[in-house]
Order: structure tokens, then C-alpha cells, then sequence
């Protein structure tokens, strides 16, 4: 059975991320599979749309270093609503530098993104060592607390480099080797770029209205990055944060990433 027609309840068990487990549980759960990409730059604006949007998404992206006024107490608040809304938190950083390098990022600086985001995005083209570097930060992430990587495979840009034997690579470091138990997914536009469905697949790049920006994204509808390319989670940044009503637009969202999903799994 091909993995986009299983439930995320099956999914779960499958899955060899711990993160991952609590992800596709979290999903079937609360009934959406909707993340919201909170790209915003004031931290009091990304903590007003996290309130208000909270209730429908499994998953929160950030993008931390484009927040003017970070500070700890930001995060505090942050992880605050993830909790009493249920949510996950992803931090979109896209590591793609040597495992040294990585590991301080992810553990160090400013951010100290490996203490508060459960999830982080990063390319493969290092190769392998990506995980490794990344699992080296792990060392102060107090015992229990999961953590898991999305590995970019493809992505939305028009005109991006990424080809097919690129896309197969990615697919072999996420699913073979001793350190696959931290990946929990991958951020690709299609169904074929991965087949374990153990696996999540989160795919950005999604508009009510099918279009393009000025900078070379490229939109699909909700239905459409489910029931044809396989999204398992549909990522949504300015149809939601431009909408005049942010709730409002996170409701339309949720309902028809969720309807098209159970569609998807009822076929
Ligand atoms: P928007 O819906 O406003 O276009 O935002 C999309 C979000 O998803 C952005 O945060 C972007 O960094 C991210 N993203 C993407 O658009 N395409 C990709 O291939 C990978 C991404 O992470």
C-alpha cells in the first residue's frame, strides 16, 4: 500500500522518529495537518497569531533570525501557547553547512535553537554529516525532551537546482543509516520523492488562489499538494499572516488540508 493512502494513525506506528510518532498522533488527534509559517518580525506579532491560529495547527514554523526584538521570555511565551494550544514547534533554519558548524548553530548563539524547537529543517547537501552534526548539539537538551529533522529534498523555488539523482540521495540519508531515528520527515513538493511511510511529508508552497510571488515561489491549493503530491502537512505562510482575518483564514485552511487528507485515505 502506497504510503498516502495509510491514516497518520497507521503512519505513526510506522514511523522511527520519536518526534515523528508524536507528530502523526498529534495530527489525527486534533484533526488537522496544517503548519503555519509565522513570518512575521516582531515577537509580539508571531505570539498574537500563534494564539489565534493555535487551535488548527499541528505544527508552527519559524524563521528566528528575521525576529527585530528576540529574547528568551519570547521563546518562554512561545513554548507557553504550543502547549496549552498543542502544537509542535519547527524552526525553519535549513542547516547545510559541515556537522561542526551545524552543531553550533543549532546548540549555540543567540538562538539556541536545539533548547525550544522540537523540530528543525536542513538541506542535504552536505551529505550524512548533517545528522551527525546536528545530533552532537543534542548533549544539552535535558533527557526525554525529542527532537527531530525535516531533510529538504525539493523545494518550491522556481528554477531551484535540486534534480532527480539529488532527490534519490536525500531519500537514501533519510531512510538508511544509524541515524534515521532523527529524521522525522521531508519538505518536498511531490509524492515520489520518498516511499517509507514512516516518514512525514511537509510541503510548502500553498495558496487558496494557484500563483506565483515576485520572488519565485510558486503556489498550489490545498487539494491539490494533498491528493496529488502527496503532502502529508501543507505549510502556509502570507495565505493566513495577509488574510484580514488570521483566524478565519487558518479555519478555511485547516478544513480543507484536513477534508482533502481524509478524502485521500477513504479512496
Ligand atoms: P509563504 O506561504 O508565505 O510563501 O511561505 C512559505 C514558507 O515555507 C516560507 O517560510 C519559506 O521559507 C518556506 N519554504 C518554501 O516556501 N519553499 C520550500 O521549498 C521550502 C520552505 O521551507
Amino acid at each position: 500500500l502506497q504510503r498516502t493512502r495509510l491514516t497518520y494513525e497507521n503512519r505513526s506506528n510506522l514511523a522511527k522518529s520519536a518526534v515523528a510518532k508524536r507528530l502523526f498522533q498529534l495530527m489525527a488527534s486534533k484533526q488537522t495537518n496544517l503548519c503555519l509559517s509565522a513570518d512575521v518580525t516582531k515577537a509580539d506579532d508571531i505570539l498574537d497569531i500563534a494564539d489565534k491560529c493555535g487551535p488548527y495547527i499541528c505544527l508552527l514554523k519559524t524563521h528566528i533570525d528575521i525576529v527585530e526584538d528576540f529574547s528568551e521570555g519570547f521563546i518562554t511565551n512561545l513554548q507557553a501557547l504550543a502547549k496549552r494550544h498543542n502544537f509542535l514547534l519547527l524552526e525553519d533554519r535549513k542547516f547545510a553547512d559541515i556537522g561542526n558548524t551545524v552543531s553550533l548553530q543549532y546548540g549555540k548563539g543567540l538562538y539556541k535553537i536545539s533548547n525550544w524547537a522540537d523540530l528543525v529543517t536542513a538541506h542535504t547537501l552536505p551529505g550524512r554529516s548533517i545528522l551527525q552534526g546536528l545530533k552532537a548539539a543534542l548533549g544539552n537538551v535535558e533527557a526525554g525532551q525529542e527532537r527531530g529533522v525535516f531533510l529538504l529534498s525539493e523545494m518550491s523555488a522556481s528554477g531551484n537546482l535540486i534534480d532527480d539523482k539529488y532527490k534519490e540521495n536525500s531519500n537514501k540519508i533519510a531512510t538508511e543509516g544509524g541515524d534515521i531515528d532523527f529524521v522525522a520527515g521531508i519538505v518536498c513538493q511531490s509524492s515520489n520523492a520518498f516511499a517509507f511511510p514512516g516518514l512525514i511529508q511537509l510541503t510548502p508552497g500553498v495558496k487558496i488562489d494557484e500563483s506565483v510571488d515576485k520572488l519565485g515561489q510558486q503556489y498550489q491549493t490545498p487539494e491539490l499538494v494533498v491528493k496529488e503530491r502527496g503532502a502529508d502537512i501543507g505549510v502556509v505562510g502570507r495565505g493566513i499572516i495577509q488574510a484580514n482575518d488570521v483566524q478565519k483564514a487558518a479555519i478555511t485552511y485547516r478544513d480543507r488540508l484536513w477534508t482533502a487528507y481524509k478524502e485521500r485515505v477513504a479512496k
